[in-house]
């Protein structure tokens, strides 16, 4: 089955090219190019130009207009040097060079190829290409690699989990959790987070946070839910973390370390029947099922506005926010709290409104942040 999908994947790198090439003769390429530029560098361990891109990218995003010459591009924040010449480049050739480069640098798409298996990361991915493998085929018949559970489960699911959710799918999940969840804990809180609440009508996942309103129940009710899925049937895959979370440690400035509160990353089988108007492609209908990825993290109830905005993303506006607290705000912020680095203090928050008020910031909407 892998085989199979490899050669679809292959296809949509194709596709991408295509895009990308057809959007460049069309004008509407730029934030394609520097998707492209920060992956590239991503797989090259470049934090700083990765994030430069991406955020040239956010900005782009951004704009109620399509960038026609260089002189609108001139006022606008977060452009650097080399992103200046990729816009001017493209403006004036209708391509960039470089972007076509790594599109077609074999390293570069072996890399997006092992990267899209749940499970891989440009680590793993940069050393089974250091290693000679090429494919999936190459991977799975390597005697020496050894597959841990998700990376197996990656490859197992890696049709349905790669292709993306849609918002019914998403309610349809939502109505499997709530059902479980109040099931064990009646006053129970389940709250839809991630892109969904941004609004997007497609998700790579589905991420909800439960807790419950008596401190400290929360942790024992994220085991009970797994425990009621897999007695259910329909839980194909589960990672679950305990809590580490230490309420005395100050706010992380690292954005990518993910939160210490207790969460499991799940595959879940989701029937056609449970799903608004059916399931997408005609495989899965024949089958009456697909496989989904899920996320559910369990905070504290004190600490539920710092995930709910936390995991409320998109990561660049998580990003942004935190450098904004540090730089402007002298506070530090992550998904357990915020803290107050001129008062030494931390600020209590029960609602995501409270936040923006202690950072002196208007209140906006989760689906005005999909920077
Ligand atoms: P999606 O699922 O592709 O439609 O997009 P999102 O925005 O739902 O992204 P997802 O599911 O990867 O993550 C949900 C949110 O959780 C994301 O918007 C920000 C937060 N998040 C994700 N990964 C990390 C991470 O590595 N560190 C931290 N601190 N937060 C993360
Ligand atoms: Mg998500």
């Amino acid at each position: 089955k892998p085989v199979a999908v490899e050669t679809r994947h292959l296809i949509q790198v194709c596709i991408c090219f295509l895009n990308y090439s057809f959007t460049c003769t069309s004008g509407f390429s730029l934030q394609d190019a520097f998707e492209v530029l920060a992956e590239s560098h991503e797989f090259n361990d470049m934090e700083g130009p990765c994030l430069a891109f991406r955020r040239a990218a956010s900005v782009l995003k951004s704009l109620p207009w399509t960038v026609q010459n260089l002189r609108v591009t001139e006022d606008l924040p977060c452009l650097g040097e080399h992103s200046m010449c990729v816009i001017e480049e493209i403006l004036q050739h209708g391509r960039s060079f470089e972007v076509e480069k790594i599109l077609s640098d074999e390293r570069y798409q072996i890399l997006k190829l092992f990267t899209s298996v749940f499970g891989v990361g440009p680590k793993t991915a940069e050393k089974w290409y250091r290693r000679g493998l090429r494919s999936f085929s190459d991977v799975l018949a390597e005697p020496s690699i050894h597959l841990n559970r998700m990376q197996q489960s990656g490859f197992l699911h890696y049709g349905d989990i790669s292709r993306a959710v849609s918002k019914a799918e998403a309610q349809a999940l939502g109505n499997i959790i709530d059902e479980a969840v109040h099931a064990i804990t009646p006053d129970a809180i389940l709250t839809l987070t991630g892109g969904f609440r941004r609004g997007k009508d497609f998700g790579h996942d589905v991420d909800f946070i439960v807790t419950t309103p008596q401190l400290g129940k929360e942790e024992r009710l994220l085991t009970s839910v797994i425990d009621r899925l897999k007695h259910q049937g329909i839980l194909l895959y589960c990672e679950y973390q305990a809590s580490t979370f230490d309420e005395s440690k100050l706010p992380s400035h690292r954005f990518e370390a993910m939160d210490h509160f207790a969460k499991c990353f799940l595959i879940l089988r989701l029937e056609d029947s449970q799903v608004d108007g059916g399931l997408q492609t005609a495989e899965e209908d024949r089958r009456g099922w697909r496989a989904v990825r899920v996320d559910l993290v369990s905070p504290p109830v004190d600490r539920y506005a710092f995930t709910l905005l936390g995991w409320s993303g998109s990561r660049q506006f998580e990003r942004d926010l935190r450098r904004f607290a540090r730089m402007e705000r002298r506070m530090l912020l992550d998904n357990h709290a915020l803290y107050d680095k001129t008062k030494k203090e931390f600020l209590a928050a029960t609602t995501e409104k409270d936040i923006f008020a202690h950072l002196g910031l208007e209140y906006i909407e989760p689906w005005q942040r999909n920077a």
